[in-house]
């Protein structure tokens, strides 16, 4: 066994290695650079980590098992291939405009080589092939290599610090990975989670979406994010039995689902699992396809789609910038001194079946109203929508069993300046 294996089973069989997460950076600057670009074909970064940096977040010398990137925003070109992550101990606390070259990777530990889907907006954490033993008084560098060959206009966007001295590089490439070129020193660096080694089962995963007990589009991406404790790894159990089968072991925090059948309720459970186990009490989460005659819209094609109807002067229209199924979404930029709805075609009695849609705001203090008339004249509201954070999706159950009738229902922008968009919305027949 060497030195570094002997340590880590040291901490092991000591019971000093507790599970613990240590966050380096708390500024809400945001930027797409750092760790890598997700928006050019190749890249590479480089960014120190001050001992007393370190040691003053807490984190303890020994074993690093992982590092984490807050996500800002809600990335959907987010599966990159062949990334690479190194780390060293330096005595360099900080880049002079000179040091811009990217280091040799020889001269560092290689920690991750494989594929990573980006989820937001939250901390994606990246778990290491093999742990990093920091040794306490040493600062530290990460060395992050883009190999992908691939851009994305959606690609993720990082909370980030700006500190008084550069502590990063980065250098991006178009077709070629950038060895031999120069980077750009900066002194804004990614706010950087740092894990020790994992003692303890994780907790069950947070769900994100789709909403549980809703309705959700036959083509849908299942996301969850993860709870306390350091998850290494997801079992996914899915299907139509509310004691859903085993699907897959995913090492991401999402997974994409197609050509589900209609009027069918889905149940799935995630289970995260490490070195000491699985989650314990997991819940069963579950979610409704509608149903072929049933109010179904993605806002794919023409706008507004047959039988709805946009109120108000300059009012919604068809965005292909943000979406979460298909390839486009409604939008309005909402603003304080007017307002505008967009109806639904008449729907049903009550038959027990609520609304649900996905809705992204780009402010936090701005608001959504549901309402709802049999004329599309006289409107009364029957909830308003608020974000719980900005600037993502957010899956919305609106329960509408207190509406008789036939009617129509109404997405009307709120008194609050804010970019408002909505898709997936499904609601009765
Ligand atoms: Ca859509």
């Amino acid at each position: 066994m060497n030195r570094t294996g002997l340590l880590v089973l040291l901490l092991l069989l000591s019971g000093l290695a507790a599970a613990e997460v240590f966050t380096i950076g708390t500024g809400t600057d945001t930027q797409s650079y750092l760790p890598y670009d997700g928006s050019q074909d190749y890249g590479w970064s480089k960014i120190i980590y001050q001992a007393s940096e370190l040691s003053g977040a807490g984190l303890p010398a020994g074993p690093i098992c992982g590092i984490g990137f807050h996500v800002a925003n809600y990335p959907t070109g987010n599966f990159v291939v062949n990334q690479q992550v190194f780390i060293r101990h330096t005595q360099v606390g900080f880049y002079s405009l000179t040091d811009n070259a990217m280091p040799d990777a020889a001269e560092f530990q290689k920690v991750y080589e494989a594929s990573f889907t980006w989820t937001g907006a939250f901390w994606n954490q990246i778990m290491f092939d093999s742990p990093f033993v920091w040794d306490g008084t040493s600062n530290l560098e990460i060395m992050w290599q883009n190999r992908d060959g691939m851009y994305s206009l959606n690609h993720p966007v990082f909370y980030a610090t700006v500190s008084n001295e550069n502590r990063a590089v980065y250098k991006h490439g178009i077709y070629l990975f950038p060895d031999d070129e120069p980077g750009i020193c900066t002194a804004t660096r990614p706010n950087t989670q740092f894990i020790t080694l994992e003692s303890t089962i994780p907790e069950p995963a947070v769900l994100c979406s789709p909403a549980n007990d809703g309705y959700a589009m036959p083509e849908l991406l299942l996301k969850w994010k993860c709870g306390n404790g350091v998850p290494t790894s997801y079992d996914l159990y899915f299907g139509t039995s509310n004691n859903p089968p085993f699907l897959v072991n995913l090492s991401h925090n999402s997974y994409p689902l197609n050509g589900l059948l209609p009027g069918t309720t889905y149940h799935w459970k995630v289970v995260p699992r490490n070195s000491n186990g699985l989650a314990e009490n997991c819940p069963v989460w579950s979610f409704s396809t509608p149903a072929t005659n049933q109010l179904s819209q993605s806002f794919e094609g023409t706008f507004p789609p047959p039988a709805w109807v946009c109120q108000g002067g300059a009012n919604w229209t068809r965005s292909g910038l943000r979406y979460t199924h298909g390839q486009a979404s409604a939008y309005k930029h909402a603003v304080n001194f007017e307002q505008y709805i967009l109806s639904t075609p008449q729907l049903s009695t009550a038959n027990g079946i609520p609304l649900t849609f996905d809705v992204f705001f780009s402010q936090l203090s701005s608001q959504l109203e549901i309402l709802y008339s049999d004329d599309r004249v006289n409107w009364t509201i029957l909830q308003n929508i608020v974000p719980n954070e900005e600037n993502t999706w957010e899956s919305k159950v609106v329960d509408l069993s207190l509406v008789n009738g036939p009617y129509y229902l109404g997405f009307r922008t709120g008194m609050l300046s804010s970019d408002i968009y909505i898709d997936a919305v499904i609601g009765r027949f």
